[in-house]
């Protein structure tokens, strides 16, 4: 697995400590093999430790989450939230509702998070956060008491200079208001604790969009610099139907592809003559509902059981959307088979470490999680700027600068994959990039 014994012996000591926690081990593993070449070359790296220091949290906080629901009943949730890293800035990091939270991905998310925010540019480390509480059918009532609860503990470990939270899957506009809320209710001070906030109370226009617009701006930008070509006239399948996979429909569609599929955690759909975004924004964003129904409302469309099936519709360009480890070998057999040339992660590590392996190995343009969907946090850090200066940007300008943002990230990530010897490799490259940034803050702020 690693080639040199600094490396290897740090790998093992994570694997010692932090047993059963796959997918955090996982997400370590993908990024010590990418470093690998940079710590070669830098030796004082592991005199002072740093891979160690690196990988080890600053803070990891588990609470209690207690509400009620609407029947009176007691609820008991778990909440968590790790600092990861503040190398180069306040944590930054989106919160996480869904059964599956566990204290492996939050830190696999929070360990992303560190080298995404740092590709962004933008001074912020950083953070994630969430709870094994599951919204699916919670009334808004529910909903406001759960995240009253979750706040009530989590607003003494944050704070806009210190850690500013944000959504991930389960946390959108609704949650993020009633969060913001109690917050303040407990601090009597308004201030930009939180991104991806309403436009009435300090949102930044374009951050709904922007995970996906994001994506889409990197795969246009490694598109036309690796393949010479552009989304223009492509078949493209996108995995999700939530806030990333939306906005990536919307802008994908925008820049003249057509896409044909989406899913969620029950099934996809299939809809050969490409989406009708209005119908899914109607069924997921107004009603809540599941992506069955768009079936019943489009003629064409077919809806089928189970979401990994998605992978064996022919495309150009796959954009998966939805959650860590749903795209597999075998996926990225068929995928590639079918003559995929772009493969451009929107949810966070939503390869197995062999696909994405594979897809490298294979030419496709491999869009490594930390670099194509760094848009969201990007715009975060933008509604941030806006916030401390208390004045509003208009739509447009936001998304030049998210544009502007994702072209540069894929240089850096380019640039430093030619110097890695495969220019296919973008993740050493996305990986080394993140990396030198923090790492020279961390050398430069001593233990
Ligand atoms: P949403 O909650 O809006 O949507 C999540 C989507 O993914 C839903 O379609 C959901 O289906 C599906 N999904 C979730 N869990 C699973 C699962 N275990 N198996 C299959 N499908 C699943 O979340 P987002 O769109 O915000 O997030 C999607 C991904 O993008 C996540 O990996 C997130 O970390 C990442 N991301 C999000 C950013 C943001 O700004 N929101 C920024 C960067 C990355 P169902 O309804 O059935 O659960
Ligand atoms: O994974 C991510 O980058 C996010 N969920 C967005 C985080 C943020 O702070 O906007």
């Amino acid at each position: 697995m690693f080639k040199t014994k600094y490396v290897e012996r740090v790998y093992n000591d994570l694997v010692e400590k932090n047993k059963n926690e796959s997918e955090y081990l996982q997400a370590a593993q993908e990024i010590l093999e990418s470093l690998e070449g940079y710590v070669e070359k830098h030796p004082e790296l592991e005199k002072q430790k740093l891979l160690e220091r690196f990988l080890e949290p600053e803070r990891f906080v588990q609470f209690k989450v207690v509400w009620t629901d609407d029947k009176g009943n007691f609820q008991v949730n778990r909440g968590y939230r790790v600092q990861y890293n503040s190398a180069i800035g306040p944590y930054k990091g989106g919160l996480r509702l869904h059964p599956s939270v566990n204290a492996s991905i939050i830190k696999f998310l929070g360990l992303e998070q560190v080298l995404k925010n740092s590709l962004t540019s933008l001074p912020m480390g950083g953070g994630k956060g969430g709870s094994d509480f599951d919204p699916k059918g919670k009334s808004d009532t529910e909903i406001m008491r759960f995240c009253q609860s979750f706040m009530t503990e989590l607003y003494r470990h944050i704070g806009p200079e210190t850690d500013v939270p944000a959504g991930d899957i389960g946390v959108g506009g609704r949650e993020i208001g009633y969060l913001f809320g109690q917050y303040k209710r407990i601090k009597n001070e308004f201030t930009g604790v939180l991104t991806g906030k309403g436009l009435t109370y300090g949102g930044s226009l374009a951050r709904t969009e922007a995970t996906g617009y994001g994506l889409c701006y990197f795969t246009s930008e490694a598109l036309n610099t690796l393949k010479n070509t552009s989304f223009k006239d492509k078949t493209v399948v996108i995995s999700g139907s939530g806030n990333v996979a939306i906005y990536a429909t919307e802008k994908a569609t925008q820049l003249g592809a057509k896409v044909v599929a989406l899913s969620d955690s029950n099934g996809y759909i299939h809809d050969p003559n490409g989406i009708n975004l209005d119908v899914v924004k109607q069924i997921k964003e107004v009603e809540r509902g599941r992506i069955s129904e768009y079936v019943k409302r489009v003629n064409g469309a077919t809806y089928h059981e189970g979401s990994k099936g998605i992978w064996q519709i022919k495309c150009d360009i796959a954009l998966p959307c939805a959650t860590q480890n749903e795209l597999d070998l075998e996926d990225a057999k068929t995928l590639v088979n079918n003559g995929v040339i772009a493969v451009c992660e929107g949810a966070n590590m939503p390869s197995t470490l062999d696909a994405a392996k594979y897809f490298i190995d294979n030419k496709v343009i491999f869009g490594p999680a930390k670099a194509a969907n760094a848009g969201g946090v990007a715009t975060s850090g933008l509604e941030m700027t806006q916030n401390s200066a208390h004045l509003s940007w208009t739509f447009e300008d936001v998304d030049n600068k998210l544009k502007e943002i994702m072209v540069n990230i894929f240089k850096n990530s380019y640039a430093k994959a030619l110097e890695s010897g495969n220019k296919y490799d973008l993740l050493t490259g996305a990986n080394i990039a993140g990396f030198e940034k923090v790492c020279n803050a961390m050398l430069a702020q001593g233990i």
